[in-house]
């Protein structure tokens, strides 16, 4: 009929939108159902698609009465966890992880990460290094053969806030392209992440060596993290348009 070729050809982006939200939800419960047993201490990471992680890892411990422990990446992970009643700990407690479980803004064919989108990697990098397996959630918009592809916005990186001139100068100079101050949205001022620091987005130009870049852009003082997951990524469920989950 003449209305559902209108559909078809004239998709609204709230339908776009509840996809990715379904394929959030896939990739969540994939890899808590996959990688989550009973006595295990798991790194919960920030960002949308981690919430549906958390619902289901909150429905398993309820239900299969599982004795588990959390380590927050963030203030937003601490009120999840808080919030669906699970066990919370830190690092000091519990410095190794069975587990930790995160999203990401891109992901290439290599497992490189971009993250930090949300405003959340320095805590986010700490408890994914401190975790035996780190595994990444993320809906088919991620999915990428090479960073830059999906993910426009550039690079994060925490920076000290005295320093955020010299180090986006500094790295513009070095690796090209530029590296901008995140403001709020209500630009009344920068964005100020969980460690009371400051980020800039680097807008790079072309494909870097990002093991080398990461290294380099870290060596800049006042740096305090980059968005750069370099070989830390085991396994990431990507949730795919058509309800199926993609394994990488
Ligand atoms: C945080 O949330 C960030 O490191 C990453 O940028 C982002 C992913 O969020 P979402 O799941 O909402 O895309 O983990």
């Amino acid at each position: 009929s003449l209305d559902l070729k209108h559909t078809r050809l004239f998709r609204s982006p709230s339908n776009t939108d509840d996809m990715a939200e379904e394929a959030k939800k896939l990739a969540g419960y994939a890899a808590v159902d996959n990688h989550v047993q009973n006595n295990q201490v798991v790194g919960v990471g920030s960002g949308s698609t981690i919430v549906y992680a958390v619902d289901r890892l909150a429905e398993r411990v309820r239900q299969e009465k599982l004795n588990i422990v959390c380590v927050p990446t963030s203030f937003q992970a601490r009120q999840l966890i808080l919030q669906h009643g699970l066990t919370l700990s830190d690092l000091d407690r519990h410095p190794e992880l069975d587990v930790a479980i995160d999203g990401a803004d891109e992901v290439d064919a290599a497992l490189t990460l971009i993250k930090g989108g949300g405003g959340c990697l320095t805590q986010e990098k700490i408890v994914a290094s401190c975790a035996k397996h780190f595994i990444v959630i993320a809906d088919f918009r991620k999915d990428s053969s090479a960073l830059g592809q999906q993910w426009k916005k550039g690079v994060p990186i925490e920076v000290i806030p005295m320093a955020y001139v010299p180090v986006s100068r500094t790295i513009a100079k070095r690796f090209g392209g530029e590296a901008v101050l995140r403001m709020a949205v209500s630009k009344a001022g920068p964005v100020v992440t969980d460690n009371s620091n400051f980020i800039l987005d680097w807008k790079f130009e072309h494909i870097h060596n990002w093991k080398e870049v990461n290294i380099a852009i870290k060596m800049i003082p006042g740096v305090v993290e980059t968005g750069l997951f370099v070989g830390m990524a085991e396994r990431v469920y990507f949730g795919m348009e058509d309800g199926n989950v993609g394994v990488r």
